[in-house]
């Protein structure tokens, strides 16, 4: 970042943006609790029959945009459900619900994602998990921390080197019974190698996880910007390393993401791992740029 970027950053008075993303999340999530609590008429389809998104969604999305709104007027705002790209300035990168089929279905395993971006580089991150109510944040340069009634707990990446010690986290693409590219040979291939593999449904709480040292790494293809934006400042900040599945350092438009602690043997031992098992796939998804 130039130095005039950083001036400007400084003018905005990123702790104040800050408290205002924590108290947005917190907003949203009880929000959507209640919405879960009375009931939840509408649950639609999206790319596909098992791509969902409920009314509470489009609530949580209208309540963050307008709050946000309200004291930035001029940021611009990237939500999974609006779905605008912005490729400028300041902008919110917000999922209103991260882990929808966990929600829908009463699994008490789900988030809410919100970010602030300076082009492309994002500056503050929020995970809020629900229902537990956690709240995660990191600020660039700043650290990432969970923030506790006893003040807040600064996250650590853990130091696991090896990848048969590593416990992983993923996930399945919604066109997982379309295309055979569809993280199955990924996951045989760390299955067999690693401690083991959990598949909880979130995104956001996948990140959260590495940065707080609770798994050694994350990978997963076709998550949304959204999806992604907080949890890979958090892991950044506690130490770790993000990258595509060709182990180039991730960004917003990456259709691809490995997240680990920043061993290099374990992120180097990911990403051959991922570029490995994809060798064998007869038909390919992920975008030549992010192939093997
Ligand atoms: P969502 O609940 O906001 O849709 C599931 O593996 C996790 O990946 C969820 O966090 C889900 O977010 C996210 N995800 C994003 N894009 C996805 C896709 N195309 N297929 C499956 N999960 C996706
Ligand atoms: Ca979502």
């Amino acid at each position: 970042m130039s130095n005039a970027q950083n001036e400007r950053v400084t003018a905005l008075d990123l702790s104040a943006i800050l408290s205002l993303m924590l108290n947005v999340a917190q907003q949203a999530g009880d929000l959507v609790l209640t919405m879960q609590a009375a009931g939840l008429e509408k649950i639609a389809s999206k790319s596909n029959q098992i791509d969902l998104v409920t009314e509470a969604d489009l609530a949580s999305e209208q309540l963050i945009h307008d709050e946000l709104q309200k004291h930035y007027p001029s940021f611009g705002f990237w939500g999974e459900e609006s779905n605008q790209a912005q490729d400028s300035d300041y902008f919110w990168v917000v999922d209103p619900i991260d882990g929808t089929t966990n929600f829908a279905n009463g699994i008490p395993y789900f988030a809410i994602n919100i970010a602030l971006n300076h082009g492309p580089t994002t500056l503050l991150g929020v995970t809020h998990e629900l229902p537990a109510r956690n709240l995660f944040f990191a600020q660039l340069g700043h650290g990432a921390y969970q923030r506790t009634p006893s003040g807040d707990l600064q996250m650590r990446v853990n130091k696991v080197e090896k990848l048969s010690q590593a416990f992983l986290t993923t996930g399945f693409p919604y066109h997982r019974t379309d295309y055979e590219d569809n993280n199955l040979a990924e996951f045989g291939y760390f299955l067999t190698r690693t401690q083991g593999i959990r598949c909880m449904g979130s995104a956001a709480m996948d990140l959260v996880n590495v940065a707080r040292g609770i798994t050694s790494g994350y990978w997963e293809g076709w998550l949304g910007p959204w999806d992604a934006a907080p949890g890979v400042l958090m892991v950044r900040e506690a130490g770790g390393e993000v990258t595509d599945y060709l182990g180039r350092a991730w960004q917003l438009t990456s259709k691809s993401l490995i997240a680990s602690n920043g061993q290099p043997s374990l992120q180097s031992a990911l990403v051959t791992g991922v570029q490995q098992a994809r060798q064998n796939l007869k038909s390919i998804k992920l975008p030549a740029s992010e192939l093997t």
